[in-house]
């Protein structure tokens, strides 16, 4: 069995920052589960631009007010505690946060942890045997 908490991986490299976000890699590929666990905190007052074009993301507030807006037809729907969307389709998205959101955040394949958004919003598909 694995138990890790927050105050495991603060500060080490599963805790990663971006201009908009901090997310905290509570379980990655590594961990052989099929499926990567993340906790991810955007600033209040940010716009993040996302495409996972390799991987699909379910994503659930636990605090916090925001709205995602799908860029393929422009609807915008309200983040508040107990929503969760899942990127289906590989959804390109605007995500608000007009209060911190904190969100807990599932990806399929894995993220390897090695991966941050490239400038049009996309994680490269790594494996856990390349780079
Ligand atoms: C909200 C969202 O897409 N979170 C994804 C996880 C986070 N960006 C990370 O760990 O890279």
């Amino acid at each position: 069995m694995i138990v890790r908490s927050l105050a495991d991986i603060k500060g080490t490299a599963q805790d990663v920052a971006a201009p908009t976000w901090v997310s905290r890699r509570l379980l990655l590929a590594r961990d052989g589960m099929g499926f990567s666990l993340h906790e991810t905190i955007i600033f209040a007052g940010t716009e993040t631009h996302i495409h996972y074009r390799n991987h699909l993301e379910a994503v659930y507030c636990i605090e916090g007010e925001g709205e995602v807006e799908t860029v393929a037809d422009g609807r915008v729907h309200a983040i508040t505690p107990g929503v969760t969307y899942a990127l289906d389709r590989h959804d390109e998205h605007y995500l608000r946060a007009r209060t911190e959101l904190r969100l807990v955040c599932v990806f399929n394949p894995p993220l390897t942890g090695r991966e941050v958004h490239d400038e049009k919003g996309v994680y490269p598909l790594l494996s856990e045997a390349a780079d």
